[in-house]
């Protein structure tokens, strides 16, 4: 068995990875010519932070039901089970920090300025904030923001802050959710025109660690092409998003990422 093993991993592996040196080489003036380089980001970008990914093995939506956690109704009905999800996802964050990936991101923007720059991103995590990123804009809500459901008082409450099982409202007492936006919930309007004002704006655009099947975030990458941006894609391997790309770097984040902006 492993006499048979050993070549062919030895032929394969350097293929692939010239596959990706080539696009990177492809990649890198092209995104060095860009005047407006959009981004948009999901769970993959923050994997190499040790935080999960939904779908997949291992990912959080594994034998969890979305819409046991992640819905307004899921929340009328047991919201003491949805305070146990974030809160134990509030305290994951508690360990992570920003990794490569995150971190090249923001030496684009801080070399392209804020204004030729929109980091998109569905991450609830604030990774890309901690990492010093400006023009970020989370399309999903934020884990360390608590919203009332009755008064809609917002309120930043951080990732290292104990929260009760069942936090409420200073103002009114009713109870606070996570303002995070769930399924069947619009995506905060402002946000959302903005994010495809960018998306329209770009003529380089980067999909990376989605698998781009949650709507309406994965709208933006055709908004972007039909605006005849370069789209990019960074992820282990292709996905939904794929149909509309350019350029394809199948490699984890926090490796690829640092190489392109570093070129
Ligand atoms: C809306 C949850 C109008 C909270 C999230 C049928 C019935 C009802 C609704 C719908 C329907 N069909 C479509 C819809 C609309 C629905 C939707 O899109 N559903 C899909 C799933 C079918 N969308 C909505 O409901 C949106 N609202 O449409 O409003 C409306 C009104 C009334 C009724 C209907 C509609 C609201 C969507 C908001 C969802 N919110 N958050 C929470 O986070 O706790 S979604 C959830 O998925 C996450 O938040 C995340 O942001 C998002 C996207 O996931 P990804 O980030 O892409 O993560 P995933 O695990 O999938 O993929 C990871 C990728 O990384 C993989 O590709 C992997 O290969 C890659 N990767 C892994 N490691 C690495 C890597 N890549 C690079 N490097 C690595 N190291
Ligand atoms: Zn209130």
């Amino acid at each position: 068995m492993s006499s048979r093993r050993t070549p062919y991993n030895a032929r394969m592996h350097p293929v692939v990875h010239n596959q990706l040196d080539e696009a990177i080489d492809q990649a890198v003036p092209i995104l060095q010519r860009a005047h407006y380089v959009g981004v948009l980001t999901g769970a993959g970008v923050s994997a190499e932070s040790g935080i999960a990914t939904f779908r997949g093995s291992g990912g959080l939506w594994e034998g969890q039901r979305v819409e046991d956690v992640a819905t307004p109704q899921a929340f009328r009905r047991d919201p003491g089970l949805v305070w146990r999800f974030y809160n134990q996802r509030r305290a994951s964050l508690r360990t992570s920090q920003p990794n490569p990936g995150h971190h090249a991101l923001y030496r684009l923007e801080a070399r392209l300025g804020s204004d030729r720059f929109a980091l998109i991103t569905q991450n609830v995590d604030g990774l890309h904030r901690a990492a010093g990123s400006r023009h970020v804009l989370e399309l999903h809500g934020s884990l360390a923001r608590v919203r009332c459901q009755e008064c809609g008082e917002v309120k930043y409450r951080p990732a290292n802050e104990d929260l009760p099982p069942l936090p409420r409202c200073d103002r009114c007492s009713d109870l606070l959710r996570p303002d995070i936006v769930w399924f069947e919930e619009a995506l905060p309007e402002d946000v959302w025109t903005e994010a495809a004002d960018c998306a329209a704006r770009s003529d380089v655009f980067l999909v990376v660690g989605t698998s781009a099947v949650v709507y309406p975030a994965a709208r933006l990458v055709p908004i972007a092409k039909a605006a005849g941006a370069v789209i990019i894609e960074v992820n282990l391997a292709p996905t939904e998003a794929s149909y509309w790309v350019d350029i394809g770097l199948y490699g984890p984040s926090g490796e690829v990422l640092p190489k392109l902006i570093a070129l």
